[in-house]
């Protein structure tokens, strides 16, 4: 069983999309970030950067203890490497995808969140900012559309690279991108879009937290946007 630790956002939905993907049996812990629950003394025990997703494995493949992960692309690798499905065992295949996913890890993913944060979340709008971060995220859809252009899935066949970076595509229009600008990159997101296990992955979003996205409530701001390293000592302490 992999308990999976988890919240409604781009990198909680690339666990479930993985394990929905290989009918990986699998129980949700909700994590509510916006009350402040990945302070939780529990939770960062397995997760000591306070984020979702983590996950444990009750049944690792050398039969010991459970095993913890935290960062999705460490938790995506351990899951491909676990079921032996969604990461190539060649050494080409498997270079292409650990080039992809990282990508996504240090790209694709902390950028968007940047431009979410200043278009969408900061209450001072600050035009340098959300221009930044705007532009960054539409150069990156462009490095997604070209890589795409000869090619179905981002490393190839579809992969954990692809389920890595689906999810932060998905909200384009708060990124202030439009699809159309990117053929390509809209191919592809419409096929992941219409996999059933894609759909399932994210109806079970809904059951745990109907309100997706949204505004931030002056106590949610506060709990995600005012962390310092005394919000991590006071938790463990
Ligand atoms: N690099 C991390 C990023 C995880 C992350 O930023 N998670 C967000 C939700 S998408 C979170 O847990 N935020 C809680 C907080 O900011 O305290 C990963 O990919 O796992």
């Amino acid at each position: 069983m992999i308990d999976v630790h988890y919240w409604t956002t781009p990198n909680g939905h690339k666990i479930t999309i993985f394990l929905e993907e290989t009918g990986t049996p699998y129980r949700l812990t909700p994590v509510n970030i916006g009350k402040g629950e990945q302070f939780r003394r529990e939770f960062l025990a397995i997760s000591p950067n306070n984020r979702i997703p983590a996950i444990v494995d009750t049944e690792p493949a050398d039969g010991g203890a459970p095993i913890d992960v935290f960062e999705s692309g460490a938790i995506l690798v351990y899951l491909a490497e676990k079921t032996g499905r969604f990461l190539a065992k060649d050494v080409r295949g498997r270079t292409e995808t650990m080039q992809w996913l990282f990508w996504q890890m240090g790209n694709l993913g902390p950028m968007s969140g940047q431009n979410n944060h200043f278009s969408n979340y900061a209450v001072e709008k600050l035009p340098y900012a959300m221009d930044r971060y705007r532009n960054e995220v539409n150069r990156l859809y462009g490095v997604m559309d070209r890589r795409l252009a000869d090619r179905q899935y981002l490393a190839g066949d579809y992969s954990i690279a692809d389920m890595a970076s689906y999810p932060w595509v998905v909200p384009y229009e708060r990124q202030g991108q439009k699809l159309e600008d990117f053929p390509n990159l809209k191919r592809w997101f419409e096929a992941i879009r219409a996999r059933p296990a894609v759909v399932r992955a994210y109806e079970r979003a809904k059951e745990i937290n109907p309100n997706l996205g949204g505004i931030r409530t002056a106590e949610e701001r506060a709990i995600l946007f005012g962390q310092t390293a005394a919000s991590v000592a006071a938790a463990v302490r």
